[in-house]
Parts: C-alpha cells; sequence; structure tokens
C-alpha cells in the first residue's frame, strides 16, 4: 500500500477530482492544508475529503484556519477570499467540526525509501514548515497541542485569539495563547527564519528572495528536524521539489497551475492541469 501526499487544493474541487481518479484505489492519501479558500468551489472540495473517509488524512493550513475564524465571526472575508459558499450552507456546523478533527502534524515513520534499496525514512507532514529548534518528535507533540485545543470546547478562545506575529522566537517556556499562537505561525505561515530561529512572516516571494538576514526554514543550519523527511505545502512561489529532504508539494493550482501528488517510497509525481478555471 502507497502513501501519497497532495499539495494545496484550495477550493479546486475538480481538479482534486481529477486526481484522485489518477491515483490506486488503495493508496493511502495525505493532504497538505489549504484544503479551501481563494478558489471556486470550497464546499465540493470539503465534500469530496470528507467522503474519502479513512483513506485520507488531513492537514490544516493557514487558509483552514481563516475558515474557522470566519464561520465564527471573529474575522471577516478579505477582498480575495471565496467562502460564501460555505458560511451560507446548511451544513456550516458539519464542516466546522469536521476541520477541527483535522490534524497540524503527522509524522510516518519508517517507509521505504526511494534512495536506497531496503533504507526507511521518517516522514514528518505539516502545512508550512517547522522551526529550526524543533526535533521531528518535538514537532509532532506541539501540533498535537493545537489539535487538543481545536477539539475541545475552548477552541473559540484559540481561533479568537490565535492572530499576530509576536511571539516571533520559539522558547519552551511559553505558556498559553503565545505559546499556540507561534506553533501555529509556524506550522501554518513558514517561509523564511532568522539565524536565531525566529520567523519572518512578512515576505511571501521565492527562496531566492529571502528578506536579508533570513533563509527558507529548511536551509537553517542548526535545523534539528534534519533527520527526517518533511512534507509540505503552502510555498508556491517555491513550488515542486522532491529530494531525500525535502517534498514540496504547493505547485499553485488555485492560480492556474497544476494539482500535485507524490508518491512518497518511490517521489513519482502525478499532477492534473487546473480544472477549476
Ligand atoms: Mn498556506
Amino acid at each position: 500500500m502507497s502513501h501519497f501526499a497532495i499539495g494545496d487544493i484550495q477550493g479546486c474541487a475538480r481538479s482534486l477530482q481529477a486526481l484522485l481518479r489518477r491515483l490506486p484505489e488503495d493508496a493511502r492519501l495525505f493532504f497538505c492544508g489549504d484544503l479551501i479558500n481563494r478558489g471556486p468551489r470550497s464546499l465540493e472540495t470539503l465534500d469530496t475529503l470528507m467522503a474519502l473517509g479513512d483513506r485520507a488524512r488531513c492537514l490544516l493550513g493557514n487558509h483552514d484556519l481563516h475558515f474557522l475564524a470566519t464561520a465564527l465571526g471573529v474575522r471577516g472575508q478579505g477582498r480575495l477570499d471565496t467562502l460564501d459558499e460555505l458560511l451560507v450552507a446548511g451544513r456550516l456546523p458539519e464542516y466546522v467540526d469536521w476541520l477541527r478533527q483535522q490534524s497540524m502534524a503527522l509524522f510516518l515513520p519508517q517507509l521505504p525509501a526511494a534512495a536506497a534499496a531496503g533504507a526507511f525514512r521518517d516522514h514528518l507532514l505539516v502545512h508550512a514548515g517547522v522551526l529550526p529548534q524543533w526535533s521531528a518528535a518535538q514537532t509532532l507533540s506541539l501540533g498535537q497541542e493545537i489539535e487538543s485545543a481545536l477539539r475541545s470546547p475552548g477552541w473559540r478562545t484559540l481561533v479568537r485569539y490565535m492572530y499576530g506575529n509576536e511571539p516571533a522566537c520559539w522558547s519552551e517556556d511559553l505558556l498559553g495563547i503565545e505559546r499556540q499562537r507561534l506553533i501555529i505561525n509556524a506550522l501554518t505561515r513558514s517561509r523564511f527564519v532568522f539565524a536565531d530561529g525566529s520567523l519572518e512572516l512578512d515576505c511571501a516571494l521565492g527562496p531566492d528572495k529571502a528578506p536579508p538576514g533570513t533563509v527558507p526554514w529548511f536551509d537553517h543550519p542548526r535545523r534539528r528536524s534534519r533527520g527526517t523527511r518533511i512534507v509540505f505545502g503552502h510555498w508556491s512561489q517555491l513550488g515542486l521539489v522532491v529530494n531525500d529532504a525535502l517534498v514540496s508539494l504547493d505547485t499553485g493550482c488555485v492560480w492556474g497551475g497544476p494539482l500535485t501528488a507524490v508518491e512518497l517510497e518511490t517521489g513519482q509525481v502525478i499532477q492534473v492541469p487546473n480544472l477549476d478555471r
């Protein structure tokens, strides 16, 4: 049984359905977040993902969290948002509750590795990235802190206060909403980090346009998760990367690019063109 990771769908349901037809029926599917918003068919996208049941696991991206905040009424829609159809749906509470059950980080231990016959690799899946100070195991545990909070009766408080760019630097001593906000920002918004490991959250350009003093999060020289292959989306300006250390999956489907799946065992890339424009 093979494992496929799939990049940012952002409401491109027809592209998603075409991609699903290209994947083996018994494959396990891992969606790397930003399932909805900006594209034209967010409701149909969630219906399609929910119908996959146990075949699929989904990560939450910044757009999925933004939808939760918008559904709660603590955030308004931005100019480019396309959440109306979901927000007026009779099943809105069902969509909200389903998203609250999805993941912030996933760990797949000991998959067969393509690079060396007979070798195995651990995989960590996140929407955007990890902080240099975090090991893979710690990232998983911090993700679970957020998952527990999202599933708890206090989830509205988390969603209400999760916005903001501070604190930018990790400390084991962080507590409460400041700790949660930094974990959420790192997992769902990372692109560049400073030498001290703090997050730069303003620049959405490509990795060759790093703001002064920063590097892409995966290039930080003391990144503690280096022994684990990291699978992520979010960074369409980075685009498709498949190597032994990284799998970058956001190929900008919502902007007219392809939707991408990568088989983690082999590195095989399966793409469909955008069918939602
Ligand atoms: Mn994103």
